[in-house]
Parts: C-alpha cells; structure tokens; sequence
C-alpha cells in the first residue's frame, strides 16, 4: 500500500505477499533494497537467494533510468545467473513531469529480454501485473527445473537396472602375461 508521507527506502523493507498464481498460492517474500548509492554494500548482499528481481527507475528522473545499466552490472555480481527480470518505469502518476519516455524503457528492457511495466505505486496502476508477472515467470522456472531433475533421475535409474554386458576381451599376449603386479 502506498501513502505519500511513504519515504526513500533506509537499507532493506521486507514484505511478504500472497498471489495466485495460475492456481497456485504463492507466497513472495520481497525484499525491497534501497536505491541510492550509498546504501549498494548492504543491498548487494541480498541478491544472492533472490529467485526474481523488479527493477525498478523512476520515470520523471532520467539518472534512475541511466542507473539501469550500473544495477544490472551489480546483478550479474551478486545475484544467481538464472535469476528472473524484469524491468518497471514507476511514477505514472506524475505524467507531466516524465522524462523517460515509454518506448526507451521498452526498448531497454527488450535489449535484456525482460518484460516491461509502467506503473504507479500511487494509483496502484500495474503493480500486481509487474509482480504477478515475475512470479509467473520464476514458477515456470522452478517447473522446468524440477522436471529437469526427474527426468535425469529416470535416466539414471533406468541406466542403473540395466544388465551388465561383459564382453569377452582378448586373451592378453605372453609378451604382456606376467608383466606388471598380478603375476
Ligand atoms: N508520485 C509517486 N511517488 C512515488 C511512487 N513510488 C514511490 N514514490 C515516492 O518516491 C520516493 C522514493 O522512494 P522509492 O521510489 O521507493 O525509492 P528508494 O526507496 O529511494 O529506492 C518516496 O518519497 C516515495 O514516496 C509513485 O508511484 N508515484
Ligand atoms: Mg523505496
């Protein structure tokens, strides 16, 4: 929920919200790192458990938007690679004092094949999209993972109750015979 007397993030917020996701409860666990620089050691360290990432730039400030490209180089530092992405303009709310136009966040987003939103915390215009949407993605994830490793455990265990073939090698030559240590 947002409040205007809502003020800049001080290290880490953390929160917890329940979606259903296709079906699913899902439980997110969200842990919201603080923008400004001098706060980057502590929210680096936050990364690495993370399943999916909202990055997040403020449309009415155009050093957030160019900042996009310092906070990936800390994702690909910090977090795992497979990590889900996606990239959100917020402050649509304040139309009149955008600078950053929609197609160049589009476009950016697209450049990393993440999925992109405008929203406005404000209004409440999209935010339950952007979420529902990485967390879409990270379940498909985990799915596949997940199939992944049965299907590899099937191959083992097949590959294990399968009967050993001897074949029958050559019988060694007397030059060979008696050399080495099983005499
Ligand atoms: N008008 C408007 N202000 C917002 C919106 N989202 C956040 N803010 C304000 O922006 C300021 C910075 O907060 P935030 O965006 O969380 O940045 P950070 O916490 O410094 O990383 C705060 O004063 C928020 O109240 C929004 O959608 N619209
Ligand atoms: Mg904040």
């Amino acid at each position: 929920m947002f409040t205007s007397s809502f003020i800049t993030t001080i290290g880490i917020d953390f929160k917890i919200k329940k979606l259903d996701v296709e079906g699913k409860l899902v439980k997110l666990q969200i842990w919201d790192t603080a923008g400004q620089e001098r706060f980057r050691t502590i929210t680096s360290a936050y990364y690495r458990g993370a399943q999916g990432i909202i990055l997040v730039y403020d449309i009415t400030d155009e050093a957030s938007f160019n900042n996009v490209r310092n906070w990936m180089r800390n994702i690909e530092q910090h977090a795992s690679d497979n990590v889900n992405k996606i990239l959100v303009g917020n402050k649509l709310d304040l139309a009149e004092k955008r600078v950053v136009a929609e197609s160049r966040g589009r476009a950016l987003a697209d450049e990393y094949g993440f999925r992109f939103f405008e929203t406005s915390a404000k209004d409440n215009v999209c935010v339950e999209e952007a979420f529902l949407s990485v967390a879409k993605d990270v379940l498909h994830r985990m799915q596949g993972e997940q199939a992944n490793a049965q299907l590899l455990q099937q191959q083992q265990m097949s590959a294990a109750s399968q009967p050993v073939r001897l074949t029958a090698a050559a019988p060694a030559s007397s030059s060979s015979r008696g050399s080495g240590c099983c005499r």
